[in-house]
């Protein structure tokens, strides 16, 4: 233990230095700690890893395989998610709790061990357990293969940017505190960039600095690590260039303003092209509904070497917070390289065609402010944890953990964006859409009037998918689908499906195990909007799931 550690702190260190020499092992060590956040201006301690808000990055190339032994030494139970990273056949390093895994006791410890296979660019890794993953989140950088070029101009130095939310009461609290009586959560207290807080009331937060030098290019890595809020991010008197999305290389395009919802990355290049001076850095969030959001701006500088102590700050305007269209602008502009060495593929024909509703509903509860419980779901069901981790059940074939009766369609159609139905009420249970290996997925993702439409991010674990058509009001199954993009759609991990509209994904199911869709709204996951497809071993020698590790948590 002690030998192997000793190894680890070496090669952690080693890390420091960006150029990553081979393809090779990666060992990290993820200590699961308590940390009085001095950042957050609180002397409450937050969880993190390793003592540090943001944690810790993951530095590695395509191909490498990456191990990480997560040590739990707080309260709480714990599970890490490497968000975006395909898992191909490894589904037990994935980190859904009670999904793919139990959680890692208090005093346990865990080791996830994956390959990056064709992948680069930025994601991250975030707790996948109640709301922890608040604080409990960091970058992962992947480096193309050595050798091989960024299919874009080589930036002098590269940044990671990463966006969060910040509450002053203990979150853990609040949520169970929450979910017992059914209230909504309460809206966060900052919006913070790279751990710094923006500007809060009796808050003296010294704010986040991106320091540069006239001339140069950078690469930033922003990751919107925020609980609940798509933001906006600006930086004023600079243009951004869009090279990446969820790790995957997009046609380059320039831009004001980054939409990014939770859960999504986005590589974009910043050329310092003035002489001097400092410029506000900006994120503020996009909610175009009547859903309570954390309305605060937070703010940090970028600021030039050589810019005299008592600068002016050159400022930025803050899009609307229903700046609706600028969503939709960044979103149709994101096109996937589509290159002879970075392909689409596709899927031209479809094996299941799938149309999942997804948004709130209400169901009666006892025991609840006023009788009743705010809940979500798709195609009307309400997801049930289970008590015995998913991905075991299935391979262990222990039956009564789940069934496999997810709906692929709406069992009652209606007016999906019209006036919501007298009843609100969804169905309970942990159930599963199944899918033959190396079938083709068409799911388009309809959101609901219920209550308040409102825009979902939505996750899929295992896999990357082709965005090849969004609209408003209804999906209608025969024009919608002459317009789909089938060429160059971008390929990515988290999608917005836009208030009152619809988005339509497809992906190829090449990757056998237990795979989690949920909306990255933590709010919205904790209600029940959320589902798992189950995908069939095939029949080669490399299309079934690995066996499991053997210190896989036991529930
Ligand atoms: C956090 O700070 C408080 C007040 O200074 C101190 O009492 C407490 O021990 C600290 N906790 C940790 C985990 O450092
Ligand atoms: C990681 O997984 C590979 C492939 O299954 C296995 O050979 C290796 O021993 C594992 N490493 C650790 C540290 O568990
Ligand atoms: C929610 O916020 C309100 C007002 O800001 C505060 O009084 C209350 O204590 C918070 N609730 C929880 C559970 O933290
Ligand atoms: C309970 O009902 C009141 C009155 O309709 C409403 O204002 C309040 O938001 C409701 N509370 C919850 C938790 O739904
Ligand atoms: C800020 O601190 C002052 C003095 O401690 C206190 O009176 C005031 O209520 C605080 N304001 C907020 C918003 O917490
Ligand atoms: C922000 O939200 C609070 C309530 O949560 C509200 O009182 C305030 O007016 C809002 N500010 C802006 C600028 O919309
Ligand atoms: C659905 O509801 C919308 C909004 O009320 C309405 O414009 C539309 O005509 C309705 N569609 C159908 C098929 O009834
Ligand atoms: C959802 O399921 C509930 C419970 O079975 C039912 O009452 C309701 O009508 C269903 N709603 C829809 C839109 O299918
Ligand atoms: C749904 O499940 C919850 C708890 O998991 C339970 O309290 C509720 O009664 C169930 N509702 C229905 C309609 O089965
Ligand atoms: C998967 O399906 C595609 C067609 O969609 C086919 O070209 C490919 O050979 C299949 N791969 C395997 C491993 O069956
Ligand atoms: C299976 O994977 C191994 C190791 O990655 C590789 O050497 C072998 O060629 C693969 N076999 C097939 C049929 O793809
Ligand atoms: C931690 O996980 C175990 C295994 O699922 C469970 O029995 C226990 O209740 C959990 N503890 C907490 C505090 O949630
Ligand atoms: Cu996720």
């Amino acid at each position: 233990m002690a030998a192997w550690a000793r190894t680890a702190v070496v090669v952690v260190a080693a890390l420091m230095f960006p150029a990553l020499v081979e393809s090779v092992v990666r060992h990290y060590k993820f200590r699961v700690v308590l940390k009085n956040a001095t950042k957050l201006c609180a002397t409450k301690p937050i969880v993190t890893v390793n003592g540090k808000f943001p944690g810790p990055t993951l530095h590695a190339r395509e191909d490498d395989t990456v191990i990480v032994r997560v040590v739990n030494h707080v309260q709480y139970n714990v599970t890490i998610h490497w968000h975006g990273v395909r898992q191909l056949r490894t589904g037990w390093s994935d980190g859904p709790a009670y999904i793919t895994q139990c959680p890692i006791q208090t005093g346990q410890s865990y080791i996830y061990n994956f390959t990056l296979t064709g992948q680069r660019g930025t994601l991250l890794w975030h707790a996948h357990i109640t709301w922890l993953r608040a604080t409990v989140h960091g970058a992962i950088v992947i480096l193309p293969k050595l050798g091989v070029p960024y299919p874009f101009p080589t930036p002098d130095k590269e940044e990671i940017i990463v966006f969060g939310e910040w509450w002053k009461t203990d979150i853990e609290t609040m949520i169970n505190k929450v979910m017992q009586v059914s209230l909504t959560p309460n809206v966060s207290d900052s919006h913070t960039i790279n751990g710094y807080t923006g500007p809060v009331p009796n808050c003296s937060s010294k704010g986040f600095t991106l320091h540069v030098e006239s001339g140069k290019t950078y690469l930033l890595r922003i990751i919107n690590a925020a609980v609940n809020d798509e933001l906006f991010f600006k930086v004023a008197g600079h243009q951004l260039t869009v090279v990446e999305v969820d790790a995957t290389y997009t046609k380059p395009f320039k831009t004001d303003t980054i939409f990014i919802g939770p859960g999504q990355t986005t590589n974009a290049l910043l050329t310092a092209d003035q002489y001097t001076g400092k410029y506000l850095i900006a994120i503020s969030p996009f909610m175009d509904t009547v859903v309570a959001v954390d309305n605060l701006t937070a703010i940090g500088t970028l600021r030039y070497k050589g810019t005299p102590a008592f600068p002016p700050i050159t400022l930025t305007s803050i899009p609307p917070q229903n700046a609706t269209p600028i969503t939709n602008t960044f979103m149709d502009r994101l096109r996937s390289l589509n290159s002879d060495q970075y392909p689409a593929n596709v899927p031209l024909t479809i094996d299941h065609s799938l149309l999942f509703t997804i948004g709130v509903g209400v169901n009666p509860c006892a025991t609840c402010v006023n009788g009743s419980r705010v809940v979500a779901g798709i195609n009307n069901v309400t997801f049930v944890m289970p008590t015995t981790a998913l991905l075991q059940a299935h391979y262990y074939s222990i039956s009564g953990v789940f069934t496999v009766d997810f709906p692929g369609n709406p069992l009652i159609p209606f007016n999906y964006t019209g006036t919501p139905p007298a009843n609100l009420q969804t169905m309970n249970g942990t159930k599963a859409y199944r899918l033959k290996y190396n079938s083709t997925v068409q799911i388009v993702l309809q959101g609901t009037s219920f209550i308040a439409p409102e825009s979902h991010p939505i996750h899929l674990h295992g896999y990357n998918f082709y965005v090849v058509g969004k609209g408003v009001g209804n999906f209608d199954p025969n024009n919608d689908p002459k317009n789909f993009n089938l060429v160059d759609p971008v390929e990515r991990n988290t999608i917005s499906v836009p208030t009152a509209g619809w988005t339509a994904i497809r992906f190829n199911a090449d990757n056998p195990g237990i795979w989690f869709l949920h909306c990255h709204l933590e709010v919205h996951t904790t209600w029940g909007l959320k589902m798992v497809f189950l995908v069939d071993n095939g029949n080669g020698p490399n299309e079934s799931i690995l066996p499991p590790p053997s210190d896989l948590p036991t529930c």
